[in-house]
């Protein structure tokens, strides 16, 4: 152990602690801003390059987020010249910054605001100018602003060492350095996935998702056309936490209250569509185990995981399952079976989505999920923007009453709860897999081989004396270790489930920010798995509505009309 002394407390700290860190065993905060160590899901950015968090030290000012504690130091961390140091540097931080914070995307969110706020800065000392100010707009999902940035790289290390996509750097040097894009090309031509962990962990407004509220105020109110809406899974569990409700709070009951005043002309639930998937989903797996053909199967609902293996394993794209994801099913039963029921034309319709990721704003615009020239989903806005829209209307939320989604298309199984965390689809279609091979009622339908939250889970099931192998795995780079293997021929799995951000949806980069507090998202997982144990029915081939849609139109899982409408096709 270290012995040292911070701000006149004598403390001991295992060899190798950062200051910063040995200053928070005695809580006390040292404020910074590129820093960020996310030790579940292995994330550190320790660049040292905003020089916020200066201390003093008998050697002189230093970082305490690159400095390791050394026995007997005498640490200051709010003396008058670590004060003094700080100011200058976020003034300096300023000074390259556009003073736009009150229309700014991420204003009431950003660090940057936060801690000119903490520090009393009240004027600027110094006058200068962006030194950048390109902006990024070619994507459906999301937006890079340059004049915002302040290189702390928070996104470059997501980018590169966690997702391992490698889209986003820092390049050229001194005042000239930015973060961008191989030779600044848009983002919407590079391998950019869209799962906005970039947007998750960018303390400033420089990463944000495109905007699209105003486009669904225009759906709700255009003439002639009826505007409908679906959540997904994740969504329940992480809005309360815009309201100052706690992590992991289960808003489900309130949501469906809100929709119905801001004006959608039906409430409906993704989650449908995820029980849906699962009986399309679960009848290809057991065809290809029974074909021994295109194994393992690879889960297809997370479009940045498809965009990663359509541009990085072109040679795999038969693997995938073709189920679209539930939210593009959502959209192909609502204007094909649903609108006709109530006497409309699919054009007639309007489907919005409100999703915690921002790689469905991409996902809705490939031109392989609709009919023709119609989409399956026309527009998306994540957990965030759901919340600024309730603001915006002068809802109170935190008072809502409990209302209940419309039916044919709100009515769901516990199985569709759990697809929001990692492991979750897996879980749910071995539910349904299990049942329909062996004939036989699933006793314990847990799977907690698949929950947590690490990157890599695996596991074995004896179905009928078959041994399946089972993998669920989140973040990009746990996929690029799993399809390496699959390439070269040494993977064991007969299903893998794969979702890009590091715990699945939950944790999408369209949810609340969380800061850094892994703790947020491990609540809002364990939130899904207690509505999953909560519902009456926790099977999705048990779901009645399912069961009519079948019986109503699609005739048998698998069927010509259910490939036309909920089966799409991948390209390299
Ligand atoms: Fe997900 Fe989904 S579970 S991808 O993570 O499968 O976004 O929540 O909506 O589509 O249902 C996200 C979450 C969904 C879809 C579902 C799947
Ligand atoms: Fe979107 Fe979920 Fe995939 Fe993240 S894991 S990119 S939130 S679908």
């Amino acid at each position: 152990l270290i012995n040292l002394i911070i701000n006149g407390k004598s403390i001991s700290v295992p060899k190798e602690t950062t200051i910063l860190n040995a200053a928070k065993t005695i809580n006390i905060n040292i404020p910074n801003l590129c820093h960020l160590n996310m030790n579940d899901i292995n994330l550190e950015n320790k660049c040292a390059s905003c020089r916020v968090c200066m201390v003093d030290t008998p050697r002189g000012l230093v970082p305490a987020c690159a400095t390791n504690v050394s026995e007997g130091m005498i640490i200051e961390t709010n003396s008058s010249r670590a004060l003094e140091a700080r100011k200058i540097i976020v003034e300096l931080l300023l000074s390259d910054h556009p003073h736009e914070c009150l229309t700014c995307e991420k204003s009431g969110h950003c660090d940057l605001q936060q801690i000119a706020q903490d520090l009393g800065i009240r004027d600027i000392e110094f006058k200068g100018s962006n030194s950048n100010d390109t902006r990024d707009t070619s994507s459906e999902s999301i937006i890079r602003d340059n004049s915002k940035c302040i290189l702390c790289k928070r996104c470059e290390s997501m980018c590169n060492n966690i997702q391992q996509v490698g889209v986003l750097s820092g390049v050229n040097r001194g005042f000239e350095t930015i973060i961008s894009t191989f030779f600044d090309t848009p983002i919407k031509e590079t391998d950019c996935t869209f799962c906005g962990q970039c947007i998750a962990v960018c303390p400033t407004g420089a990463l944000s998702e495109v905007n699209n509220i105003p486009k669904v105020w225009d759906s709700i109110y255009e003439k002639g056309k009826t505007c409908i809406v679906q959540i997904a899974p994740a969504v329940r569990v992480a809005l309360g936490e815009e309201f100052d409700f706690p992590p992991g709070t289960i808003t489900t009951g309130k949501i469906a209250s809100a929709l119905r005043l801001l004006g959608f002309k039906y409430i409906f639930d993704t989650n449908y569509t995820a029980d849906l998937t699962i009986i399309e989903e679960a009848s290809e797996f057991i065809n290809r185990l029974k074909e021994e053909k295109n194994l393992p199967i690879l889960t297809s609902c997370c479009p940045a995981w498809i965009n990663y293996l359509e541009h990085h394993y072109p040679d795999l794209l038969h693997l995938p399952s073709t189920c679209k994801s539930p939210q593009e099913m959502f959209g192909s039963v609502a204007k094909n079976y649903f609108a006709p029921s109530i006497g409309l034309t699919p054009n007639d319709i309007t489907v919005v989505s409100i999703m915690p990721c921002v790689a469905k704003k991409y996902e809705c615009s490939r031109e392989q999920l609709g009919q023709g020239e119609t989409l399956d989903v026309d527009i998306v806005i994540t957990t965030r923007e759901f919340a600024k829209m309730i603001k915006e209307a002068g809802i109170d939320f935190s008072t809502l009453p409990e209302e209940s989604f419309d039916n044919p298309l709100g009515q769901s199984t516990g199985a569709a709860d759990i697809f929001g965390a990692t492991g979750g689809v897996l879980e749910a279609a071995l539910r349904t897999a299990y049942e329909w091979i062996t004939e036989d009622d699933l006793k314990d339908i847990n799977f907690i081989d698949v929950r947590g939250f690490e990157g890599i889970k695996e596991a074995s099931l004896d179905i009928n004396g078959l041994v399946i192998n089972i993998c669920a795995a989140s973040n990009l780079g746990n996929a690029k270790k799993l399809m390496d293997d699959v390439r070269n021929g040494k993977s064991k799995y007969h299903i893998i489930e794969i979702m890009a951000c590091p715990s699945g949806c939950v944790a999408g980069g369209g949810q609340p920010y969380h800061g850094g507090d892994y703790d947020k998202i491990k609540a809002r997982a364990c939130a899904l798995y207690k509505i999953d144990e909560n519902k009456p029915l926790r099977k999705s081939h048990g779901n009645p509505s399912i069961i009519k849609i079948y019986d109503d139109f699609f005739g048998e899982p698998s069927s010509i009309c259910a490939h036309k409408y909920l089966h799409t096709t991948y390209s390299d």
